[in-house]
C-alpha cells in the first residue's frame, strides 16, 4: 500500500544588461498631461553565492532584489519589460490599483512574455505608498524575480530624515520545482533540516506525548509553520546590511515581504516599532512591539537612531529556522531580542499566542464577521465595536504583556479616514474553507483547487464580503488582486485597507471590497507553493469577456500538474516499494514485493492500480494484481484511520478480500518505524515491519522482518 505519509546557460547579453544597469526614469508628458515615467526591466539568468551556495537565479536589471521602481502619485509609468529567459516570464505589480489588462497575470489578464519578447506595460499611478512587483509565471519569484516600488505622495506628507526600503525574502539554492515535488512526494527532509520534525521522543522531551497522541487520534497531520528549509533569509539581497545614519534621525522603513513562503517576525533593538501605513495605505501611527509580517504584505515604520551605536531592526523567519538584519546607525551594536521557537507539539500551536493576544483587552479579529451573520442588511452594523481608537491601544500595550510569538496586528491597524463602503451598494456574504492535505500537499478552497473550480462570480456595484475560514494547521496569506478590502478587524468605520491578508491556523478573518473594477481578478495564498497545488480562485465579472487571445494561455494556468516519485526497500531477504505519478485527484502506482531468497522460484506480488482521491480520509483503488502466478483484477477503497492508521480493503475478481492496516512513526528525527498487518481471505495473515534509518534525503538504511521472508537488512531508496 501507498504510504500515506511520507539550466544552465550562459548567454552572453551584455547590451541589455549594461543599458538595464540603470532603469531610465524619461518623464514624458503624456496625452492628458500626466508625466509618463518610462523604465526597462531586463529579466536574465544570473550566476549568484548566497549563504555559501552558488546557483542560477533570476535577476531583473542583474540585481536580486530587482530594482526599486521610485515613481511619483498622479504620474503614468510606463514599463518595458524584456524577457531574456529561455521559458515565459511576467510581472505583477502587488498591490497596484491598476486596468485588469495591465496586471500581469499570465493566463488570467496577459499572455506570458515569450522568450526573447518584450512587454510595455502602461497605467496611472492613483495611489501613493509601498508596493513591490514580481514574476507571476510558474516559480519564478523563489528563485530571485522580485523588487520594490515606493510611489510618493503628489503632495509629500511630513517628511523623515530618511527613506528606507527593506525586501525580506527567503532563499534556497534548490530549484523551486524540486522543492515542490519533494513536498508533493511527503519527504521530510525539509523538516528534517529545520528540526521541526515531530518525533515522539520530541514529545516526549518536549511534555507533548497526550498532544501528539490527540492530533493522531483526530487524524491531524503533523504541524510546522513553513514547508521549506532555506539556506538564507535575506534583507535586500543580503544576510546582513548596515544602513548609515545619524544619532537620532528618523528613518521611514519601508518592509517588503517578498519571500516565497516565509513569514517573519520583525523587531527593533530597544525600541517599538511605529506603524505608519499598511500594504501602502496610512494606518493612525501606533507603537507595536513585535510584529509578525505575512508573506506580500509590507508595513511601514518609523524608527529613531539610537543617541550611539547600531540598532538591529531584525527579522526572524516564523519556524525559528533563522533571521536578517539590518544594522541602523554605526558603532557598538544593539541586538534585538530573540524570538522563541514554535512549540510544535502544543496542543493548538500559536493559537495560545492568539488568544493571549485577545486578552491584551482588544477584540478579537472575527467579531465582525459573526456579527454580520445577523446583518446581512446593514454591513455597517459592526459600528459598534467603535469604542477602539488609538489612545485605547496604546493603554492597552502598556497594560499587558504582548505575547512572543504574537498574530499579525490586524486589531491594532486604524485607517486615519472612514473606509465604510457607500449603502446604497448591495452586499453579499460569501464564506470560503481554506483546505488543504499536508501530506499530499495539496491546498485548495472549499476542498477544491483551482483546476477544479476556478471562478467566483461577482457583479459590478455590489460589495463582497468574504468570510474566511481557516481549516488548516498553517497561516495562508490571501491576496486579491485589483482591489482594497476592509479587513474587518474591530476599528469599525476605521477598518483598514489591504491587499493581503493573513488567516491564522483555524481562524476566520472578514474581508469585504466594492467591485468596482471589471475584469478577471486573481484570489490567492500568497505562499508561492500553495499558490501552485490549487489555492487560488479567480474573482470573476460577470459579463466580462476576458480577451480571445487569452485561451490558450488560460488552459495552462487551470491545467492540472502531474509529480512523480518513488521508495524502495532492497533488503537481504526481499524487496518492496513503488513508483508513482500523481495529480490532485488522480493517482497511477506500481507496487511489488518480492521475496528473493529462493530465486528462482520466489514469490512475488506485484500491483498495478489506479486511484481517486475523494479528499485526505478517503479514496478508491482499481487495479491489476498479480501474486505467484495468480492474475486478478482488484477492487477497494482506502481511508485514514483515528491514529492516523492507514488501511485498505479490496475485493479481487475472484470474490477473495483482503483487509491491510499501516501505520507510520518518527521514533526520533532519524529513526522512523513502519508496520503493516494484511488479512488475505485466501492466503491468511501477512506482516512486515521496517526500521529506517535516515542517512540522507534520498537514502535509509533498513533492518526489516516479514511474516514469510524473516528478518533482513538493506537499503530504501527514495526519489
Ligand atoms: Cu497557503
Amino acid at each position: 500500500m501507498i504510504p500515506s505519509t511520507r539550466n544552465s546557460r550562459d548567454r552572453t547579453c551584455i547590451t541589455p544588461l549594461l543599458l538595464g544597469l540603470v532603469i531610465s526614469l524619461v518623464p514624458i508628458t503624456g496625452a492628458a498631461g500626466a508625466t509618463v515615467v518610462e523604465s526597462d526591466l531586463f529579466i536574465e539568468e544570473k550566476t549568484v553565492e548566497i549563504a555559501g551556495q552558488v546557483s542560477r537565479a533570476l535577476a531583473i536589471n542583474g540585481q536580486i532584489p530587482a530594482p526599486t521602481l521610485r515613481w511619483k502619485e498622479g504620474d503614468t509609468a510606463r514599463i518595458r519589460v524584456h524577457n531574456g529567459l529561455d521559458t515565459s516570464s511576467s510581472v505583477h505589480w502587488h498591490g497596484l490599483l491598476v486596468p485588469n489588462g495591465q496586471d500581469g497575470v499570465p493566463g488570467l489578464t496577459n499572455v506570458p512574455i515569450e522568450p526573447g519578447a518584450s512587454h510595455v506595460f502602461e497605467f496611472p499611478l492613483k495611489q501613493a505608498g509601498t508596493y513591490w512587483y514580481h514574476s507571476h509565471s510558474g516559480l519564478q519569484e523563489q528563485r530571485g524575480l522580485y523588487g520594490a516600488i515606493v510611489i510618493e505622495e503628489a503632495t509629500p506628507s511630513p517628511s523623515f530624515d530618511r527613506d528606507h526600503v527593506v525586501v525580506l525574502s527567503d532563499w534556497t539554492s534548490e530549484k523551486p520545482e524540486e522543492i515542490l515535488r519533494l513536498l508533493k512526494s511527503g519527504n521530510e527532509t525539509f523538516s528534517r533540516q529545520k528540526g521541526s520534525l515531530q518525533t515522539v521522543w520530541g514529545a516526549y522531551r518536549a511534555n507533548g506525548l497526550g498532544a501528539m497522541l490527540e492530533r493522531s487520534i483526530n487524524r491531524m497531520p503533523p504541524m510546522d509553520a513553513s514547508d521549506v528549509a532555506y539556506d538564507a533569509f535575506l534583507t535586500n539581497g543580503e544576510e546582513e546590511q548596515n544602513l548609515e545614519a545619524l544619532p537620532g534621525e528618523r528613518i521611514r522603513l519601508r518592509v517588503v515581504n517578498a519571500a516565497a513562503s516565509s513569514y517573519f517576525y520583525l523587531e527593533y533593538a530597544g525600541e517599538p516599532l511605529e506603524v505608519i501605513a499598511a500594504d501602502g495605505k496610512d494606518v493612525e501611527a501606533v507603537d507595536l512591539g513585535r510584529v509578525l509580517i505575512g508573506v506580500a504584505e509590507t508595513y511601514d515604520f518609523v524608527v529613531q537612531v539610537p543617541p550611539a551605536g547600531a540598532a538591529e531592526f531584525r527579522a526572524t523567519a516564523q519556524d525559528g529556522s533563522g533571521h536578517t538584519s539590518l544594522w541602523i546607525g554605526e558603532g557598538q551594536k544593539g541586538l534585538a531580542q530573540d524570538v522563541p521557537p514554535p512549540n510544535l507539539y502544543a496542543a493548538h500551536h500559536d493559537q495560545h499566542a492568539q488568544h493571549a493576544q485577545h486578552e491584551d483587552g482588544d477584540s478579537a479579529p472575527s467579531a465582525d464577521g459573526h456579527n454580520s451573520h445577523n446583518n446581512h442588511n446593514s454591513h455597517n452594523s459592526h459600528n459598534s465595536h467603535n469604542s477602539h481608537n488609538n489612545h485605547a491601544n496604546r493603554e492597552d500595550r502598556d497594560s499587558v504583556k504582548v505575547p512572543e510569538r504574537p498574530m499579525p496586528p490586524y486589531n491594532r491597524l486604524r485607517s486615519p479616514v472612514a473606509t465604510t463602503l457607500p449603502d446604497s451598494a448591495p452586499l453579499r456574504e460569501i464564506r470560503l474553507e481554506l483546505t488543504g492535505d499536508m501530506e499530499r500537499y495539496v491546498w485548495s478552497f472549499d476542498g477544491k483547487t483551482l483546476s477544479e473550480a476556478d471562478k467566483i462570480p461577482v457583479k459590478k456595484g455590489e460589495i463582497l464580503r468574504i468570510v474566511f475560514e481557516n481549516k488548516t494547521m498553517m497561516h495562508h496569506p490571501l491576496h486579491l488582486h485589483g482591489h482594497f478590502f476592509r479587513v474587518l478587524n474591530g476599528q469599525a468605520s476605521h477598518a483598514p485597507l489591504k491587499h493581503t491578508v493573513d488567516v491564522n491556523p483555524l481562524g476566520t478573518t472578514v474581508i469585504e471590497f466594492l467591485a468596482n473594477e471589471e475584469g478577471d481578478w486573481f484570489l490567492h495564498c500568497h505562499i508561492l507553493y500553495h499558490m501552485k497545488a490549487g489555492m487560488a480562485r479567480i474573482v470573476h465579472y460577470q459579463d466580462w469577456e476576458p480577451p480571445a487571445a487569452l485561451d490558450e494561455s488560460r488552459r495552462s494556468l487551470l491545467s492540472d500538474s502531474w509529480y512523480a516519485w518513488a521508495d524502495a526497500a532492497a533488503l537481504s531477504n526481499f524487496t518492496e516499494g513503488y513508483m508513482t505519478t500523481s495529480s490532485t485527484r488522480h493517482q497511477l502506482a506500481f507496487e511489488w514485493e518480492v521475496g528473493w531468497q529462493d530465486v528462482p522460484s520466489a514469490e512475488y506480488e506485484l500491483l498495478a492500480s489506479y486511484r481517486y482521491h475523494f479528499n485526505r480520509f478517503y479514496r478508491a483503488l482499481l487495479g491489476g494484481h498479480f501474486q505467484d502466478g495468480q492474475n486478478r483484477a482488484v477492487f477497494g477503497f482506502e481511508a485514514l484511520l483515528p491514529l492516523n492508521i492507514g488501511s485498505q480493503i479490496w475485493v479481487d475478481s475472484e470474490g477473495e478480500v483482503r483487509i491491510t492496516v499501516e501505520k507510520d512513526l518518527q521514533l526520533t528525527s532519524r529513526l522512523g518505524a513502519v508496520g503493516e498487518v494484511q488479512y488475505d481471505t485466501e492466503t491468511g495473515w501477512e506482516g512486515r515491519t521496517l526500521l529506517l534509518f535516515n542517512v540522507n534525503r534520498f537514502l535509509d538504511l533498513a533492518a526489516g522482518w516479514h511474516s514469510e521472508y524473516g528478518f533482513g537488512g538493506g537499503l530504501n531508496l527514495r526519489y
